[in-house]
């Protein structure tokens, strides 16, 4: 048999094999399919500075180009079993056991495995290598090696036929299951807020479908709300445990707040504005007892994420909340649904847990949550930051009068002052547009006589206990980058 004969045989075996444990772990555990296992233990695993590398180069995309990834070395290394199983049969068996292995002690590794979650990787495993071998030695048994090409072709369609088919079935079951539960969010209706907070211009929003998204989520958990609960335990003299409809039938508040992710660079996009709805957690935690000594707030979410705040910051009067609401919706399926932490002040990494599952009152040396054991700071105040978002990067523009505008934001403290600078030029004060509270971003404008040539344009704000934001440059890594954010022009 030809080297692309025995490729394609490990080609179409394997595809058959990560079909059926697709379609298995979609029908049963859907975090235990192959993909996403070997996916979100490849996140764990990943240093945190290729892990900010992804996040500012592919955004978004940065889970398809993995998945892509992935699939491209199942298939260099199934292709390379193909070709070598010819004439070894026992690479037969071993291409197979070694990525189904790598399948099953992925799904093991996952946050919330069970034992059983080995069962679609181990299956589907078992699944390719019997194609192989049939594929492989399946014809002329006397050598072993010569085999029929017209029987080669055809159970070789066959195979690719069942992989068609069994990925066709995967993706079908796993639509049903997250349609039906997109359905249960569409017919949630949430109540009104028994406080409203402050009125907010609409413009000052951040629609839900432009708001950034940032999570270690390959696939966006979705979540069976009859199912849900939110335990909350630990260091509490009572525990709890709270189901959906428990937590509407609490007072809820609805508040402006600006969530920021620590791995926004100066000028990033990972920043926006929404008003959240949700039940306050400091009466709600103190309705529990919080025992003394407990100093952490660990919440975890469904899919094994961990994130810790400072129990003083939660009861030290923010509006921290368990979010079921934003922008007058039930939050987005991407955004957390059912509920979240939203903590106002805070990087979205150690306040803001999506997809809630428990909450534990803890101590620090206890536990270090999900990024403060990758060295993120444990602590993590938002900095104050501002961004020019008008003209865009290298515009060119006419001469005359130009208005640069964009975003500050110094959660918890407030904006007092936004200056922008032309070149070497003096600072010169901008225009704020009134803000609804000191928990979101302040829009600002600034108009420009602009000459011809090439400039620079550089902002810098002023909290409100005085300080000007810093000039000194730092990375997002550990705890949130600083620096002035500068464009550059070109007026003709
Ligand atoms: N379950 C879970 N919650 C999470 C994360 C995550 O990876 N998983 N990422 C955090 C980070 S780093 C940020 S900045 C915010 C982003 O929230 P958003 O995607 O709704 O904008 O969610 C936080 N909550
Ligand atoms: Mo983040």
């Amino acid at each position: 048999m030809r080297a692309l004969a025995g490729a394609a045989a490990g080609l179409v075996a394997a595809g058959f094999g990560v079909a059926t444990a697709e379609v298995l772990a979609a029908a049963t555990r859907p975090a235990a399919g192959p993909l996403i296992a070997v996916g979100g233990a490849v996140i764990d695993a990943t240093p945190t500075a290729v892990k900010e590398f992804a996040v500012r180069e592919l955004g978004t995309s940065d889970k398809p180009v993995l998945l892509t990834v992935i699939g491209l070395v199942v298939a260099a290394l199934a292709a390379v079993a193909g070709i070598a199983g010819r004439r070894r049969p026992l690479l037969v068996v071993a291409g197979p056991a070694v990525l189904g292995l790598a399948g099953a002690g992925a799904a093991l590794s996952r946050p919330a495995a069970e034992p059983y979650d080995v069962v679609p990787s181990l299956v589907g495993a078992a699944l390719a290598g019997l194609a192989l071998w049939w594929l492989l030695r399946g014809g002329d048994r006397t050598s072993g090696v010569r085999v029929d090409r017209r029987r080669f072709l055809r159970a070789a369609a066959l195979v690719a036929g069942g992989a068609v088919v069994a990925s066709g079935g995967a993706v079908a079951v796993r639509r049903s299951v997250g349609g039906a539960r997109a359905r249960a969010r569409e017919s949630v209706r949430l109540p009104a807020a028994a406080d409203t907070g402050p009125s907010v211009d609409a413009g000052l929003l951040t629609p839900n479908k432009d708001f950034y998204r940032v999570d270690t989520a390959l696939t966006v958990p979705r979540i069976d709300l009859d199912g849900w609960s939110l335990r909350v335990h630990g260091m509490v003299d009572r525990e709890l445990r709270l189901s959906f409809a428990d937590l509407l039938a609490l007072p809820l508040i609805e508040r402006p707040v600006t969530m920021t992710c620590v791995s926004n660079e100066v000028g990033g996009p990972y920043l926006g504005t929404a008003r959240w709805l949700g039940v306050p957690l400091a009466p709600l935690l103190r309705s529990l007892g919080v025992k003394s000594g407990a100093e952490q707030l660990v919440a975890r979410s469904v899919e094994g994420m961990t994130i810790g705040t400072p129990v003083a910051t939660l009861l030290d009067g923010r509006d921290a909340m368990l979010a079921v609401g934003m922008n007058g919706e039930p939050l987005p399926l991407e955004h957390g649904f059912p509920a979240r932490m939203l903590t106002p002040g805070v990087y979205g990494y150690a306040g803001s847990c999506k997809w809630l599952s428990s909450l534990e009152l803890t101590t620090f040396d206890q536990f270090d949550p999900y990024w403060v054991s990758r060295g993120w700071a444990a602590e993590a105040p938002v900095k104050t930051g501002s961004r020019v978002d008008r003209p865009r990067p290298f515009a060119r523009l006419t001469a005359g009068t130009v208005t640069v505008a964009g975003v500050a934001w110094a959660q918890r403290r407030g904006i007092e002052a936004v200056e922008v600078r032309i070149d070497d030029g003096p600072w010169a004060q901008a225009e704020l547009l009134p803000a609804p509270s000191v928990d979101t971003w302040v829009q600002w404008r600034y108009s420009w006589p602009a000459v011809a040539g090439p400039h620079s344009i550089a902002v810098r704000a002023t909290d409100r206990t005085g300080a000007v934001q810093t000039q000194s440059r730092a990375t997002p890594f550990p705890s949130g980058a600083t620096g002035w954010h500068t464009i550059s022009v070109t007026v003709s």
